[in-house]
């Protein structure tokens, strides 16, 4: 196992993976921007090295910077968290070139998923279900685009391989939209992302965003861990997700949750990954995949009771998944609001001084968050300040213990959406379950004050 790990990211993930390292007797070195430098996880650091000044693109997104800061501490692996450099290849590509292990797959598989051609076709080949549409890259010539999107069927929608997560998207309805929307594609996706490369599918009108985690050591044995839903967004900005997904049969999630474990195993895949979905009528579509720990990684945790983080550093490190399939089952229900510094309904960014900050508790209650009494959120970075994450043994119960949670919750210096979660959680419709990805944004649109 590893003696000391760096990690290269700033907020509540990187306050979680310092816990993940203190569990495992690893010594972890904190990194921290000028504008980071009162943050609790660096308070609490045995070691951190400042990397730069506020703006990320001189800090959290300087490679040569982590590089340097894992040489002079004497770190042997680092641990990228999610966004910033997380899913960058060429990054990991550097880490491991400089001699420290990356803590997430290799250079190669994270290469394959951020082309989204070429993981789409990994995953028909591996035999998950994808949304139909162009095999491939769609070709110059008009006449065959058209031809596609006739066999497709209209509303298609056109997506730049090198785009993801909302980047680099247009919708068709007509055919005489269709060759303008792919030119217009093609040019943003070239200047965007260097790579004109666009692929078309069928437009899905109403779908859900239902994800299945994985995890994977380098022997070949892979897991699922459920699904979670994703729907509650605003912008592609999560702001409620839970585990399991209310109302799909358990047999459905299973035998995709197997494909999923198929396509880790044919791909070589190592440590912990989402395979992204829209469901649609009763049928799982995959969009993505992400190679990534994602910030709505602890519902997962509380229904399964696996520790994702502690499992990324331990195959990591070359151990073998420490659990099979079978010893996974998953118990109750979890929900996650995510806690940001924004106006409430507007949904625009609320920096500032913390005057004061108390966290919820109670049974089932989790509290991911590096904030306190006097933080000042910076305004360089998302505005994500902490996640609160429930589990019952219902999902009436776990939705209880939310509310209860969040009346606990005081945030007061800044704006937060807690009034928001509070007024969602109470939702017939989001009660019920089962809400689409429009659900949000349209309901916002009717509630706004
Ligand atoms: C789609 C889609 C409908 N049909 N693909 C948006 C982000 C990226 N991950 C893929 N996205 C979508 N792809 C087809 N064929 C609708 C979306 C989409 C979406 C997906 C997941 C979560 C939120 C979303 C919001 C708008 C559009």
């Amino acid at each position: 196992m590893f003696k000391k790990i760096l990690v290269a990211n700033r907020g509540e993930i990187a306050l979680r993976i310092q816990r993940a390292c203190r569990e495992l007797g690893i010594k972890a070195v904190m990194v921290y921007s000028e504008a980071d430098r009162d943050a609790k996880y660096v308070k609490l650091a045995e070691e951190a090295v400042c990397i730069g000044p506020a703006a990320s693109a001189l800090s959290y997104l300087n490679m040569p910077a982590i590089i340097s800061a894992a040489e002079v501490t004497d770190a042997e692996a680092i641990h990228p968290g999610y966004g910033f450099l997380s899913e960058n290849a060429d990054f990991a590509e550097r880490v491991e070139k400089s001699g420290f292990q990356f803590i997430g797959p290799t250079p190669e598989s994270i290469r394959i998923r951020g082309d989204k051609v070429s993981a789409k076709q990994a995953m028909i080949k591996a035999g998950v279900p994808c949304v139909p549409g162009s095999e491939g890259e769609l070709p110059d010539d008009p006449a065959q685009v058209r031809r596609i999107a006739k066999v497709v069927g209209y509303p298609v929608i056109i997506k730049a391989a090198g785009g993801g997560g909302g980047r680099g998207m247009r919708v068709v309805h007509t055919e005489a939209a269709l060759i303008n929307a792919v030119s217009m594609t093609k040019a943003e996706a070239a200047s965007a992302f260097g790579n004109p490369a666009v692929y078309m599918e069928k437009f899905l009108q109403n779908p859900r965003h239902i994800e299945i985690q994985v995890l994977a050591d380098k022997y070949k044995n892979a897991v699922y861990l459920g699904e979670r839903d994703c729907s509650m967004q605003r912008r592609h900005q999560k702001i409620i997700e839970e585990a399991p997904a209310p109302g799909i049969p358990r047999k459905q999630i299973e035998r995709l949750g197997e494909r999923c474990v198929a396509a880790c195993k044919k791909i070589g895949y190592r440590g912990a990954g989402t395979f992204e979905f829209l469901y649609e009528d009763g049928e799982f579509y995959f969009i993505e995949m992400n190679t990534r720990v994602q910030v709505e990684h602890p519902v997962t945790e509380m229904i399964t009771g696996i520790d994702i983080v502690k499992t990324q550093i331990m195959v990591a490190a070359g151990e073998k998944l420490p659990f099979t399939q079978r010893q996974i089952q998953i118990r109750g229900h979890a929900i996650e609001c995510r806690v940001n510094a924004e106006d409430p309904y507007k949904c625009i960014p609320s920096p500032g001084r913390i005057t004061m900050w108390h966290a919820p508790g109670g049974p089932g209650v989790r509290v991911d968050s590096h904030i306190y009494s006097n933080y000042f959120v910076p305004p360089h970075y998302d505005s994500m300040i902490g996640k609160i994450i429930a589990h019952g043994d219902t999902r009436e119960q776990a939705l209880a213990r939310m509310l209860t949670a969040l009346s606990e919750t005081v945030v007061e210096g800044i704006s937060s959406n807690i009034p928001l979660h509070r007024e969602l959680l109470v939702d017939a419709k989001f009660m019920t379950g089962g809400t689409n990805i429009h659900y949000l944004e349209e309901w916002l649109s009717h509630h706004q004050r």
